[in-house]
Formats: C-alpha cells, structure tokens, sequence
C-alpha cells in the first residue's frame, strides 16, 4: 500500500492508533495523530516522544475536521458518530491490515470466546506446521502482522473494529455467538448483530463462514454471507444441514462432515474446562480445516493448551475450595457460561460498571449453581434486585472484601468464582487489573492459611 501524497488523520493515541500512525506515515502518508486526552495522561510517554518525530501528534484538544484528510483511521473506542458524514475514506486498522496482507485471514467474531478461539487457531496452525501469529482485538495490534513471515494471519475482530471497515474481506470467517454486550455503543441488539455481520457480508466464492448454528442470531447471518456457509454445532448432528460442509459435537468427538463423507476426531486431549470451550475448540478445528490444514494434527495443540489468564483460571485450592479467576466475564451472557462450567456450588463474585443489561438469564442460572453471591461496584444493587428471592446475597465495598467474605462462607467442594458480569471500569483500569487484584487476595488467604 502506499498512501505517498495522502493525508491521514488518526484518532486515538491506544494501542491500535499508534500503530496504524507508524504504518500510514512508513508508508508514505503525512499524518494527524489525535487523541483528547492531555500528554500526561496517555500511556507510555516516551514511546509518544518518539512517534511524534514520526507524526505530527495532537492531544489534550478537539480532533481535527475529518472532511480535511483523504483517510481517516479511528481507533476501535472512537464511535462513529463522531467522525460520521465528515470522513471521505473510513479504514480502521482491520480494514489496513485486509488491505495489506498477501496471505489468507482467518477472522472471528462474536460477543464471547473470540480470544480463546484465535489462540487456539494460532496453536493449531502451528502443531500443522504452519507459520501463523494471531493480532487484533486479542491484544496485539494487528497491522502488525503485515510483513511478518506468515503463511496465516488470525484476526480476532470486535464490533467496534467493525465499523470502520470498507472491504475486509477474509478468507475464513468465524461467528460464535450473539448476546447482548456493547449496547451503550451499539443501540439496540440488531444493530450490534448487523455490525457483526459485516465479517461474512463481503466474503465471495472461494470464501467460507463458518456459523455456529446453536445461536438463532448467527444462524440468520446465512442468508447474507457471499461465501461458503459452514454451520457449526455443539448440541446436534448437522448431517442434513443443506451445506456441503459442517461440523458438530458428537459424544465428547468432533465431526467434520464433507459431503457424504465424515471425519470422527476425539476431544480426549482437551484440558479447557466448560461447554463454551467446546465451542471454541470446534470453532477452530472447523476453521484450520477448511484452510485444507490436516485436523488430526490440528489436534495435536490440544495437549498444552490451557485457558488464557483471567478466563477459567484456576487460582487456588485452600482447604478443599477452589478459587477461580473469570475477571474476562464482562458481560452476563459471559458469566453464565463461568456459572455453568463451575465444578461444584458456586460462591460468585460478581459486580462493577453496569452495561445497561438484563441480568435476569443470568440470575435464573445463578438461582440452580450459586449458593451466596458476593456483589461490588456500581452494579451491586441492580445484580441483587435481579438475584432477590432466588439467591442469598451480600454487598461489599471492595474485591478484596468479597474474597476474604468468600472464603469464611465457602464449604470445602465449593468454587469461589469471579465472573463479573460487568466491565471494570468503575473500580479498576481494565479487567486484567481486576483479575491481579483477585490473584493477590487470593494469596494472601492462602499464607493466611499455611501460616
Ligand atoms: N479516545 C479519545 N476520544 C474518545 C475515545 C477514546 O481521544 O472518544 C482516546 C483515548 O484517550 C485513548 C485512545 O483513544 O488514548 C484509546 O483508543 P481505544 O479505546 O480504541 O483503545 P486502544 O488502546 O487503541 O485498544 C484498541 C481496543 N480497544 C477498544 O476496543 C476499546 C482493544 O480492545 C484492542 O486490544 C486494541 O485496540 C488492539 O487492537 C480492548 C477492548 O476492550 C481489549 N475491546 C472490546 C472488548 O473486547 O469487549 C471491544
Ligand atoms: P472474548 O475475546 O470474546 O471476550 P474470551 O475468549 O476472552 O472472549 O472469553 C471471555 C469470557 O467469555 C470467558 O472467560 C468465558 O467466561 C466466556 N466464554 C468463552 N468462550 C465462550 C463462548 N464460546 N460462549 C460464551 N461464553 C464464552
């Protein structure tokens, strides 16, 4: 790509901003990097120094008039509306990146499991032998994967990135679910889903989504994919599905069915707990599969695999409780899976900056597993009002609180388990802070315990 002669304007000065900043001005392009908030404020200020010999950088101001750049590339927290019926050309970093890379894209989305998913692809494409990196949402920013050695690229794709792309167009598409999440943004459900839908939109022939078919809102993305629909089941065989290709669970294997002809792979070697990682694991077979990767030895990643920190994360047993680690539950849909794949009576920790969402799916699983709930943040009270009459309840003022309560409540054979439900933001800097934060209090009852 070269962008010699063309004006970019970039907002947001996070992870994905400097990145794309770097990538337009190497290439060619003179460059406004613009974030509202003051110098002192962002992150990492000497790497700020040394991007502004690069671009010119703008903060602690109102962003600049879109309509005065060709580009405008808005980093994934910057809405549309801010920018919308101004900008001439829209690429999100996702978007450059599409535009970019010589070799195939592996793209998921989905309200869960989307990092789970993308590094069990990157681990699979690996034990085959493939070169493979996963970028994007996950972490990583993922114009960083152009001009790597790679032989695959794995996307992990929000809805915000989303928004601001034109023609991303990857080879593979992968969709897990819909639930509500990100609604403050997005409006209403349909339209978070419609945004989501953008992944499999502009596939064509040659191209292939795989659905998972257990959610009724995936399973409509049918109709408007351009490629190869692929639908995917955790809970029925999808012998008749009307596809030339699908796959399913079926007694603890995966079934990869083309055509009349059907592979039978055991999931013996799986160590991630719950169904939802089920999802994931067929998710990523079925995707590194239809890359024509050999699934046998896909398989073989299996073994080392462990759940990424701050989902599923086992951080303890004290006297005969174990303490788990889901701070990456930062939706209800989220925590009900942490709920349901918890192994034995629950004592949940739950609370923090309230979304906007039901809690009453989550409360009505809550009321089978949960024996006493420990409620934080600004969302205590709404999570109780959900939980009354069905669970007995108790508000603390801090996560440390919750866990030293937890642990005077817990039976041996318990799990006390952090599954918010919520994001972070009123009481941490993200939810990996939360989740430390959970760690050491776990600690320290542990010395508390040996001492
Ligand atoms: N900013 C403004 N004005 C605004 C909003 C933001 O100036 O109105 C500035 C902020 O001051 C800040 C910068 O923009 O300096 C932050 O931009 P950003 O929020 O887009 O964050 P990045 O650091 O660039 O990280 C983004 C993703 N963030 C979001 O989607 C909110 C990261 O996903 C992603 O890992 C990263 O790019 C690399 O691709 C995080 C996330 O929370 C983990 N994602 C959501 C989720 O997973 O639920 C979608
Ligand atoms: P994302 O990147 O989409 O946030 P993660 O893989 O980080 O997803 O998982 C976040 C949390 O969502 C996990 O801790 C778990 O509680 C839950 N989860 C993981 N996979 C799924 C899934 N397939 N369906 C529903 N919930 C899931």
């Amino acid at each position: 790509m070269d962008l010699s002669g063309k004006s970019v304007l970039v907002l947001g000065l996070g992870i994905s901003g400097r990145s794309s900043a770097r990538f337009c001005a190497a290439r060619g392009a003179r460059v406004v990097a613009a974030d509202e908030r003051p110098l002192a404020e962002l992150a990492e200020p000497g790497d700020l120094t040394a991007l502004a010999r690069e671009v010119e950088v703008r903060a602690g101001q109102a962003f600049p008039d879109p309509a005065l750049f060709d580009v405008l590339v808005p980093s994934p927290g910057i809405p549309p509306e801010r920018y919308a019926g101004r900008a001439r050309t829209v690429w999100g970093d996702i978007e450059l990146t599409g535009r970019c890379l010589q070799v195939p894209v592996i793209a998921v989305t989905g309200t869960n499991g989307k990092s789970t998913t993308v590094m069990l692809i990157e681990a699979m494409l690996l034990a085959a032998g493939l070169r493979a990196k996963a970028a994007g949402n996950v972490g990583t920013p993922a114009l960083s994967l152009v001009g790597e050695p790679l032989d695959v690229a794995v996307l992990e794709v929000s809805s915000f990135q989303l928004e601001s792309t034109d023609a991303f167009q990857p080879r593979i598409a992968v969709v897990l679910n819909i639930s509500p999440d990100h609604l403050d943004r997005h409006g209403h459900l349909d339209d978070y889903a419609a945004v989501k839908r953008r992944l499999v939109e502009r596939q064509r022939a040659g191209d292939a989504a795989v659905l998972c078919f257990d959610d009724p809102r995936v399973r409509d993305f049918a109709s408007a994919a351009g490629g190869e629909v692929v639908p995917m089941s955790t809970r029925k065989p999808l012998v008749d599905s009307g596809t030339k290709r699908a796959a399913w669970l079926d007694a603890g294997a995966a079934v990869l069915r083309d055509g009349t002809q059907s592979l039978r792979l055991s999931l013996d070697s799986l160590r991630l707990p719950g169904r939802h990682n089920l999802e994931n694991v067929l998710a990523a077979l079925t995707a590194v599969w239809l890359l024509g990767v050999d699934p046998e030895r896909a398989l073989d990643a299996l073994t080392d695999f462990r759940d990424l920190p701050h989902r599923s994360e086992r951080v303890a047993e004290i006297a005969g409780v174990r303490f788990v680690n889901d701070s990456k539950a930062t939706n209800p849909g989220a925590a009900l899976r942490a709920i349901e794949s918890a192994a034995g009576p629950v004592i949940w920790i739950a609370g923090g900056r309230d979304k906007g969402l039901s809690y009453e799916a989550l409360a009505e699983m809550a009321s089978t597993r949960v024996r006493h709930a420990l409620l934080i943040g600004e969302a205590a009270p709404l999570i109780e009002q959900a939980l009354h009459g069905r669970v007995p309840c108790e508000q603390l003022e801090s996560l440390d609180a919750a866990v030293e309560t937890a642990a005077l409540r817990a039976q041996p054979g318990d799990v006390v388990l952090l599954a918010p439900a919520c994001a972070s933001f009123d009481q941490f800097q993200n939810f990996e802070a939360r989740g430390e934060c959970f760690r050491d209090a776990v600690a320290r009852l542990d010395v508390g315990a040996s001492a």
